[in-house]
């Protein structure tokens, strides 16, 4: 799918700015606002919303922020008509989780999953003068939704019907329009998808291409654009393969980008343009290594989140240029998008400022009692995790939507199609070996595949890890297994894992997607104790010192970047304390740390010389 971009034959029209907003009359599944058309008028009693933003931190009364169900969204808008020869679509960025869109009180499209992008024609629906757009969006998770929630409707003596939905993963489930929305006045006739696969040999750099059209009608030239605006080489038709002479290779943090501007031209009069950014570079994973360009390529960065205060997971270029900054100024050099797709803006961020990005879908939460399998509840007692969940097919239409939206951008090197599943029991391989298989099917450049894997009391093998491509592992010893004055002890449970997986599993690469510690900023002892800085500077030494005497460990993505918001609960304190940093982006003691460690380490290349 293409990022909505301004060209000679394309414009935008921001539909971004304040909204009205209301909640549904009713909380929970069952919308009174649907049963009761109340989009056919203007709503009621409503108040104002800014777009993108998340609607829950709006609320100061915690019932409110938590509603849980439909809201409603609405504003007006009103646009030149379009030209016989254009149309006019209308983009959401995304709308989470899930939306029914009217137009003029009649519904127009649909979308489930809050993370990806989607879009309506809507050329023949926009009437002169005043339009009115209408948005229901519902924020309910449950076991056939991603990200996976917990949802009970119960009849309380003296409360009635009581709704209840609790996340089964660890963030806020922040929910709203949180990314652009706009109308696209696009040509009828115009291309509706680019694909690019590169490499090179030499200094010669490869780029296969192919180009999607609404119609057969037309010619299409192709051109790749240096940084410095140069035509570095061109070529017509719909699909082919270009060479570039001295190529210029996207490296990790040395991001050099090139343009592919795709003409469509019919009897020599331009239809469009479109100017899609891509990189060269070459992404492998061979002999227990994870190379990028032909070269070792060890992982230093963080698992994030889209979260700031105020304004939830919504796009901000102030905060994205922020956090990759201070990444960078650590010495870091790639990230994960935990636990779902960031926004479109991020990830050309990342493109442009050479951040290497295992891409994530928003499946977290794929196990019955994801609390209780963490802090000891009777599972044996629950329903069973690959019956219970009903989500396969809508995690294939996310991975599909994902790669669809990411599959040009350099900047990422992996998809990661779910977070911490219940992957040691029956069903679990079953499930996710077609959904990696998939991916890798799917992408057109092929790129490795995984799932990254948590860490289990069971001692019952992991049935994901096998089909993986690399192995991602979550690993929290010395924080939620053998913490405190326990950490030195921790860390040789660590190394016998490392021994585990070394000989079962000796030629993929393993990653340390998670490893981290709550940190209360501004908390200190002089002893190993748990929560205070100090005790996060020698977490992660300890886990360093083991990490460095296993060739295998491809790289460390420390959890997380910066302090977020999480539902209450005992073990969290106004929110995950595992920050690097805090939630308003002020260092801990252990900052100085990584960057010291990350500083040493080449951002391409082994890290240590000897290999
Ligand atoms: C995990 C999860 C992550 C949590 C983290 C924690 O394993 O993947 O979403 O936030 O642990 O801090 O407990």
């Amino acid at each position: 799918m293409l990022y909505p971009l301004e060209t000679e034959t394309r414009n935008i029209h921001s539909l971004d700015g304040l909204w009205r907003f209301c909640f549904d009359a009713r909380e929970g599944r069952d919308s009174e606002g649907l049963e009761k058309e109340i989009y056919r008028a203007p709503l009621k009693e409503t108040i104002s919303m800014p777009v993108p933003s998340a609607w829950n931190d709006m609320f100061e009364d915690q019932k409110d922020r938590e509603f849980c169900g439909w809201v409603w969204y609405e504003r007006e808008f009103s646009l030149a008509p379009p030209k016989d020869d254009e149309s006019l679509i209308l983009r959401f960025g995304s709308a989470t989780h899930r939306a029914k869109v009217f137009l003029n009180g009649e519904q127009i499209t649909e979308h489930t999953g809050g993370f990806t992008p989607f879009e309506a024609d809507i050329t023949g629906r926009v009437k002169k003068g005043t339009n009115r757009l209408t948005v229901a969006l519902c924020n309910i998770l449950d076991f056939s939704t991603l990200p996976v929630g917990n949802y009970k409707e119960e009849e309380i003596p003296g409360w009635g019907k009581v709704v209840e939905n609790s996340p089964n993963f660890d963030f806020f489930n922040y929910a709203g329009l949180q990314r652009h929305i706009l109308i696209y006045r696009v040509p009828r006739n115009r291309i509706t998808d680019i694909t690019i696969l590169s490499d090179f040999e030499g200094d010669q750099g490869i780029v296969d291409y192919n180009v999607d059209l609404t119609s057969s009608k037309g010619d299409v030239l192709v051109e790749v654009i240096d940084e410095e605006s140069r035509v570095v080489a061109s070529q017509t038709g719909q699909r082919s393969s270009l060479r570039i002479g001295k190529v210029t290779l996207w490296n990790p943090r040395k991001a050099y980008l090139y343009t592919l501007r795709v003409r469509l031209t019919e009897g020599g009069v331009l239809r469009d343009v479109y100017d899609e950014s891509f990189g060269i570079r070459r992404v492998e994973v061979k002999d227990g290594q994870f190379l990028i360009n032909g070269r070792p390529f060890y992982f230093k960065g963080f698992g994030k989140h889209e979260d700031s205060a105020v304004r939830g997971r919504a796009v901000d270029p102030v905060m994205n240029l922020k956090d990759i900054r201070l990444i960078k100024w650590m010495g870091g050099n790639s990230l994960r998008t935990s636990h779902y797709c960031y926004s479109e803006e991020y990830m050309r961020l990342c493109d442009r400022e050479g951040i290497v990005v295992i891409d994530e879908v928003p499946a977290v939460g794929l196990m019955v009692g994801f609390g209780a399998a963490m802090h000891s509840g009777d599972r044996e007692k629950m329903p069973k995790t690959w019956e219970a969940m009903k989500t396969a097919d809508h995690h294939r239409d996310v991975i599909g939507e994902m790669i669809s939206r990411d599959k040009n951008h350099p900047s990422v090197v992996m998809w990661s199609v779910g977070n911490e599943p219940e992957s040691w029991t029956e069903g679990a391989d079953e499930y996710f070996g077609p959904l990696l298989d998939l991916a890798r099917k799917i992408d057109p450049a092929g790129r490795p595949a995984t799932c990254v894997l948590m860490q289990n009391r069971s001692g019952r093998e992991d049935l994901v890890a096998p089909l993986t491509d690399v192995l991602c592992l979550n690993r929290y010893y010395g924080w939620y297994f053998s913490g405190g004055a326990r950490l030195d002890r921790a860390m040789t449970y660590l190394a016998k894992e490392l021994d585990h997986w070394h000989e079962t599993l000796p030629d993929k690469p393993i990653i340390f997607t998670e490893y981290g510690a709550d940190t209360v900023a501004g908390l200190h002892d002089t002893g190993t104790v748990m929560f205070t800085e100090e005790y996060q500077v020698r977490y992660y030494q300890a886990n360093h010192d083991v990490f460095d005497r296993y060739p295998q460990v491809a790289g460390e993505q420390a959890w997380n970047f910066a302090d977020f918001a999480t539902s209450q609960g005992i073990i969290r304190v106004q929110g995950n304390k595992k920050g690097l940093f805090t939630r308003e982006r002020q260092p801990k003691q252990a900052v100085f740390t990584l960057k010291e460690r990350w500083e040493a380490i080449p951002d391409l290349g082994w890290k240590k010389p000897d290999r």
